[in-house]
């Protein structure tokens, strides 16, 4: 069986006059796990459109596409190609399990929520010659999970190639994510047994890593024994979590000890009553400023997420925000308009209230105003959002957050990182362009490392006596 499996790209994406160092960043893991269960005899291709044109003149059997909100149009313009040519079309992933009656108009079978239950069953099916039209996740695990088929994946397109997932989910229930209505029907939460993560860490070459996890964090256990392991592995490694798992004692020091060296963090709001409206409980009455201080003592950067338009912001929320996170020190930020994807509780409530202006899904790019903001106008927060990263990464806030470091290592790491992502984007053009990019993660590894490595040393004498087995090994 000939199985091409896709990735479609959002327009701003494929254009050759602008591709922004971000779709070059990972690979696609959610089609590499799905190859796993391919049988050896099948051939299959790996097509992601963010960093290659497909080719579209071949003739599989079996064409699998996976959809997010942005791609969905993409998507479906290729499933119907495809379609025509006579090929059986598989879509799954985030947007179809939030629509699946628009899915279901351009593919033969769809498939809702996680696939690692339903996959599998689809292919005995098709191999029967009886697939059913739909599958329904029910069954969530990782268990037993076949290995990942990076051998699919073009390492020389991304910056990052070892990405990594070792679960699966989130333990919250934030209003505006996505995860509460993707793994509806089942758990909702659930990790790989430690054993397995390392088996897959240790598939990866290199140093680097990144966790793609919503919430590495979110089982302590799982955590906190995974970074005992992987203690004296030498890597260096980028992940998300949480500020509530931040302030943690005891986790956040393992983590630190075995690599980690930037954090994604949902901040996501300077303000109680937006947390509490949407849900955000894990995060109320949390002292930001000791999480981040907590962060760079352990010498962890901070990329700090915050999303614009909640109900209880005005127009001061941009400088206010931009301004806190300045003089926190935060290396980097991500800002986000606040967008109700279908199949989320907020935009149950928008929708209910009237107040949804767009149902362009090329538009839920999280920097567009798909709704009418309670406290502002549509145009005042797209404008707020733009000028909210100008003056974050205008050169004199950077150098303000440098200038907030005790130390010149610190003081470099955070101004070449900062700079190294938001200043040079024409370099990273090119360098995308001429598929250079995976040259640059030993410059990545360095940054990340802060040039430095009495730091990793001083983390393990803070170390709690735990995973003492390691701290040996390390120290050989
Ligand atoms: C990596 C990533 C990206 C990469 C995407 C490319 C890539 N290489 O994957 C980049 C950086 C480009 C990116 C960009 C964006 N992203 Co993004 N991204 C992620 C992230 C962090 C990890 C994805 C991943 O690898 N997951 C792990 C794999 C194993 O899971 P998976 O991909 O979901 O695949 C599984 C299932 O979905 C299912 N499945 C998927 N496809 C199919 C197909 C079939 C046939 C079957 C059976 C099953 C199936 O089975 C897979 C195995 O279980 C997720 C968050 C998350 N934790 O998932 C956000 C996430 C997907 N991104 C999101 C968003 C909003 C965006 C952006 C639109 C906006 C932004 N401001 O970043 C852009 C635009 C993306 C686009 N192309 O349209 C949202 C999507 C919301 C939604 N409802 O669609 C997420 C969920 C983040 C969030 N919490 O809000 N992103
Ligand atoms: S903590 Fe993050 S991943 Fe978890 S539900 Fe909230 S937004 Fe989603």
């Amino acid at each position: 069986m000939r199985v091409k499996m896709i990735l479609p790209a959002l327009t701003e994406a494929k254009s050759p006059f602008w591709r922004p160092i971000k779709y070059s960043l990972f690979p696609p893991l959610g089609l590499a796990t799905l190859a796993g269960y391919l049988c050896s005899e099948d051939e299959v291709v790996i097509q992601d459109e963010h960093v290659e044109r497909l080719d579209l003149d071949d003739t599989p059997d079996l064409v699998v596409i996976q959809l997010y909100i942005t791609n969905a149009y993409r998507a479906y313009a290729l499933a119907d190609y495809y379609r025509r040519k006579g090929a059986y079309v598989c879509l799954g992933g985030l947007h179809v399990t939030s629509l699946p009656e628009e899915a279901a108009q351009h593919a033969d079978t769809i498939f809702i929520g996680p696939g690692e239950d339903t996959w599998p069953a689809f292919l005995d099916d098709y191999k029967d010659r009886c697939p059913k039209k739909a599958y329904i996740s029910k069954i969530r695990t990782l268990v037993g999970m076949p290995p990942i088929r990076r051998d699919l994946i073009n390492r020389r397109l991304y910056l990052v190639p070892n990405s990594i997932v070792v679960s699966r989910g989130c333990p919250h229930a934030c209003d505006f994510c996505y995860k509460e209505s993707f793994f509806r029907g089942g758990r909702s939460f659930y990790t790989q047994t430690v054993d397995a993560a390392l088996v897959e860490i240790d598939r990866l070459p290199g140093r680097h890593l990144y966790f793609l996890d919503d919430h590495l964090f979110g089982n302590p256990h799982f955590a906190g024994a995974l970074f005992e392991a992987m203690l004296g592995m030498g890597r260096v490694w980028q992940a998300a979590g949480t500020v509530q798992a931040v302030l943690q004692p005891g986790l956040l020091e393992k983590a630190a000890a075995c690599g980690l060296r930037s954090l994604f963090v949902g901040f996501e709001t300077l303000s109680p009553d937006n947390l509490r409206a949407h849900g955000k409980k894990q995060n109320l009455n949390r002292d930001y400023s000791a999480a981040i201080h907590r962060l760079h003592d352990l010498g962890v950067m901070v990329n700090a997420s915050f999303v614009f338009g909640m109900d209880d912001d005005d127009e001061s929320v941009f400088a206010r925000t931009v301004e806190w996170a300045i003089q926190q020190g935060v290396e980097t930020a991500t800002f986000h308009i606040l967008t109700p994807y279908p199949g989320t509780n907020l935009h149950a409530r928008i929708q209910a209230e009237g107040r949804i202006t767009s149902t362009n899904w090329d538009l839920y790019d999280t920097r567009h105003a798909v709704f009418q903001p309670a406290k502002m106008s549509a145009e005042a927060l797209e404008a707020g959002y733009w000028r909210a990263y100008h003056e974050f990464y205008q050169w004199s806030s950077i150098l303000q957050g440098v200038s907030t470091k005790p130390d010149w290592t610190s003081r470099l790491r955070h101004l070449a990182y900062a700079g190294g992502w938001k200043k040079f984007e024409p370099v990273w053009d090119w360098v995308i362009r001429a598929h250079r990019v995976s040259n640059f993660l030993p410059l990545l590894e360095s940054v990340l490392e802060g040039f430095n490595k009495q730091e990793e040393h001083t983390q393990l004498q803070r170390l709690p006596a735990v995973g003492l087995g390691q701290r040996e090994t390390l120290q050989e």
